[in-house]
C-alpha cells in the first residue's frame, strides 16, 4: 500500500510544489471529518452571509474555507490564496512561490440531504500573477466527499486517485485514469431547457432519441448537482458533463467559476485522455478577466466532446 505522503515523494516534481498539494490533502482529511458528523455538531444551514457572487454561504462553506486558509497559511510555499468564499485574493505573509485557487466545498446545496460534495483546488506559478490560463496550471485536484472519500490528483501527466483509510491517511488506490473514449452517459441540467442554444438542443436531442437518432445509441442521464460526483463518475466510467451557456447564465459568462471549478476539472479530465471546451474554444486555453470569473463548462469522454464541438461548429 502507497500512501499519499511516499507517492508524493516519488513524483517528479518539486517538493514544494508537492507539499503544496500535501496541504490541500490536509485540509480535506480534516473537512471530511467535520462533513461526517456536521448534523450531530448542528454545523449545518446557511451562515446568514453571501459571498461575492451573491450565493448564500452554508455554515460548512465557511468552515471548508477556513480549514484550507489554516492549511495554507502554515506552508510557506504558498502566497496566494482565491477562494470560491473570498471576495478578494488573499496574500500571505509568506514569500512562496505558489498560489492556490480553490473552491473549499462544492455541491453546498447538496449538504442537507447528504450527496456527496467535494473540495476543487488548482495550483499555479504565484509570480505569474492572478489571472492565468488553465493551461498554466502545476498540479490540479479534488477531495470527493462520498460513501469513500477519495483524492484525485495531477501534475498534468497522468490522474491518480487516493481513500481515505480509517486512520486518516490517503491511500493509493488507482492510478493512469483514462476517461473511456466513447460513453452512453451524459450529465446536464435538464431543467434549464428553456434557455438553452441550439447546440445544447441538438445534441441533447440527439442523445433523447437513443438507437432511433443520429447517434444511432441509446443514452442515460445523471445529474448529482455537484460537479466533483459529476467529474468523478466521469472519470470512473466516462460520459460528458455539460453546463453550457445558456440566455439566463449568458450575461455572467456561465455557470461555474473559471479559475477554480472549471480549470483544475478540465486540466484533470484531459491528463486522463478526455476532452474539454467552451463550446467554442479550450477552457485551458481561456485567459482569465477576473478571479471569479464564470465559464461554460463542457467536458468529458472525447468521442461526446466531439459531437457538442460539432453541433456549436454548426453555428
Ligand atoms: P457551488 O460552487 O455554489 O456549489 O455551485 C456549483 C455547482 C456544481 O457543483 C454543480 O455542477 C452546479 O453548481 C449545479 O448547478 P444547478 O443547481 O444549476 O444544477
Ligand atoms: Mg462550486
Amino acid at each position: 500500500m502507497t500512501n499519499l505522503a511516499q507517492w508524493l515523494a516519488d513524483q517528479p516534481v518539486d517538493p514544494k510544489l508537492a507539499s503544496v498539494v500535501a496541504s490541500m490533502a490536509a485540509a480535506s482529511v480534516e473537512i471530511a471529518r467535520v462533513l461526517r458528523t456536521a448534523p450531530i455538531s448542528g454545523q449545518t444551514g446557511l451562515a446568514g452571509q453571501t459571498n461575492v457572487q451573491g450565493e448564500a454561504q452554508k455554515a460548512l462553506d465557511v468552515i471548508s474555507n477556513d480549514l484550507v486558509v489554516k492549511h495554507l497559511e502554515r506552508n510557506a510555499e504558498v502566497s496566494i490564496l482565491v477562494s470560491e468564499e473570498l471576495d478578494e485574493a488573499v496574500h500571505f505573509s509568506n514569500q512562496g512561490a505558489y498560489l492556490v485557487a480553490t473552491d473549499p466545498l462544492d455541491g453546498s446545496s447538496n449538504l442537507d440531504v447528504n450527496v456527496t460534495v467535494g473540495t476543487i483546488f488548482s495550483v499555479l506559478d504565484a509570480t505569474a500573477g492572478l489571472l492565468q490560463k488553465g493551461s498554466a496550471q502545476l498540479a490540479a485536484g479534488y477531495a470527493a466527499y462520498g460513501p469513500a472519500t477519495s483524492l484525485v490528483l495531477s501534475f498534468g501527466q497522468s490522474v491518480s486517485v487516493f481513500t481515505l483509510d480509517e486512520g486518516g491517511d490517503w491511500v493509493l488506490t488507482a492510478e493512469g485514469l483514462r476517461v473511456a473514449e466513447a460513453s452512453g452517459e451524459y450529465a446536464i441540467n435538464t431543467a434549464r431547457e428553456r434557455f438553452w442554444d441550439a447546440a445544447t438542443r441538438g445534441y441533447v436531442e440527439e442523445n433523447v432519441a437513443g438507437e432511433t437518432g443520429a447517434a444511432g445509441k441509446r443514452y442515460n442521464m445523471r445529474w448529482v448537482g455537484s460537479m466533483v460526483a459529476d467529474i468523478h463518475r466521469i472519470l470512473m466510467r466516462g460520459g460528458i458533463f455539460l453546463y453550457p451557456l445558456d440566455s439566463e447564465t449568458a450575461a455572467k459568462g456561465g455557470r461555474l467559476r473559471l479559475l477554480y471549478e472549471a480549470n483544475p476539472m478540465a486540466l484533470l479530465v484531459e491528463a486522463a485522455g478526455g476532452r474539454s471546451t467552451t463550446g467554442h474554444e479550450s477552457i485551458l486555453e481561456m485567459m482569465p478577466t477576473g478571479i471569479h470569473q464564470r465559464v461554460p463548462v463542457i467536458l468529458g469522454s472525447a468521442e461526446e466532446v466531439a459531437r457538442v464541438e460539432a453541433w456549436y461548429a454548426r453555428g
